[in-house]
């Protein structure tokens, strides 16, 4: 039986999309014989009611080299990252000297702009290859204390799209108790179930996010490390996340955003199985939608491309059996990704200057959550006749 990766109770599986690959590991056109496919499903703990992964990929597999995500590729997500450091200048490094240290800091936008404002700062990541001053590690209790002797505590500790990631959550936790000063906070951002079973984006089910999490899940983890839930909020970006603050226990009351969001939780039935379930056939339904319209757009002689070769579109890819026969390339800014096929599913990806050579009829948008951005710079596109699929909340034509 498979047990919650934090208190070990059993987990209640509630979806299996069978025979995955690592969402990440674009492969060479003759890379194709060694991939690596595991059973992505999940499940919730009957206890703690955190939702998760049933099987977990192994670490050495799971941190591979040559990892082709950059949030600066998002003019949106650049601006949350400056706006979320603006923020913290102005509300929790307002003592003297104060330090900010990010959890995998991707691009190192955020730091970057704390650095600017002339605040001490510091990423802490294994494979920290950005601009800012980088302590070469995981965050746990040792490279806590390294950093603590080095730079003193911490007034902020922040994490985006990293924590629900990390299977072992422990060793963060006792990093946490080593490093934040006694009322400094540690704030994450990741993507929120609730938002995940709203617009049924089973997409952002895959390999690299363990933990799908809610308020109630992470008041409950917080407390089992001694810390407390001080605050929640909701985020539009990449489809919808919530940004938790956790404080060291007593050090904060929590906000009345907190209890709110618990309520309303609790009045959707989020960490009901009978809800999860109904998200099931959910999933169910728009993979026989979405594989009916790529179809009977080819039949009808329409060309189709993709556009983003995102690491949510493996899981939407391989659950569909969308390959280079219905989609027969996928166009992307990230130039790490050209040239390799999409994993499992084989799509080749094209640089995103192909997309205009010529327009396809149709293109399914596999980065959804960038849509606005997307559509806004792609117009030309639509005034040329073209046509989005998008499936997230529901397979439509835009
Ligand atoms: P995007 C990754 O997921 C992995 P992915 C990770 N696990 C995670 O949680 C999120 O990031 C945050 C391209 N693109 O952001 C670039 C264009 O071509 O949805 C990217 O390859 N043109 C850490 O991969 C992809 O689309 C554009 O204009 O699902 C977007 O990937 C834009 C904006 C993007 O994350
Ligand atoms: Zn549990």
């Amino acid at each position: 039986m498979s047990r919650c990766r934090v208190c070990q109770h059993a987990l209640l599986e509630f979806f299996d999309f069978e025979r995955q690959p690592l969402s990440s590991a674009f492969v060479a056109p003759d890379g194709t014989d060694d991939e690596f496919f595991f059973r992505l499903a999940v499940g919730m703990c009957e206890s703690c009611a955190l939702v998760q992964l049933i099987e977990s990929v192994p670490p050495e597999l799971a941190h591979h080299e040559g990892y082709p995500y950059h949030s600066a590729g998002s003019s949106v997500m650049t601006k949350h990252f400056e706006e979320t450091a603006r923020r913290f200048i102005e509300t929790e490094l307002t003592g003297p000297d104060p330090f900010v240290v990010e959890i995998g800091a991707n691009d190192g936008v955020l730091l970057h702009t704390c650095g600017e404002a002339g605040i001490r700062h510091l990423a802490v990541e294994p494979s920290g290859a950005g601009t800012v001053r980088v302590h070469r590690a995981f965050f746990d209790a040792a490279s806590a204390a390294a950093i603590l002797a080095t730079d003193g505590p911490a007034d902020v500790v922040y994490s985006a799209n990293t924590i629900c990631s990390v299977p072992d959550l422990r060793p963060v936790f006792e990093g946490l108790d080593v490093l934040l000063a006694s009322d400094g906070v540690f704030v994450f951002e990741d993507p929120y179930l609730g938002e995940i079973l709203e617009r049924t984006a089973f997409d952002q089910i895959y390999d690299e996010h363990v933990f799908f999490f809610t308020v109630r899940a992470v008041q409950a983890l917080a407390e089992r490390f001694g810390f407390v839930l001080a605050d929640v909020e909701r985020l539009p970006v990449h489809g919808g996340q919530i940004r938790y603050t956790v404080a060291r226990a007593g050090r904060r009351t929590p906000t009345p955003a907190v209890a709110e969001l618990l309520a309303e939780e609790r009045e959707l039935g989020l960490t009901d199985m009978a809800t999860l379930e109904a998200f099931g056939r959910k999933i169910q339904g728009i993979r026989t939608e979405l594989v009916a319209l790529l179809h009977r757009l080819r039949a009808e002689g329409h060309t189709i491309a993709a556009y983003g070769a995102t690491a949510k579109s493996s899981t939407i890819a391989n659950y569909c059996g969308i390959g280079p026969d219905l989609v027969p390339y996928v166009c992307d800014t990230t130039p790490a990704k050209h040239g390799r096929l999409t994993p499992g599913s084989h799509i080749p990806v094209r640089p995103a200057a192909v997309f205009a050579d010529p327009y396809p009829d149709y293109a399914l948008l596999f980065a959804w959550n960038h849509a606005e951005e997307i559509m806004a710079k792609e117009r030309a596109f639509r005034e040329a006749g073209g046509r989005w699929i998008l499936y997230v909340p529901h397979v439509h034509v835009v």
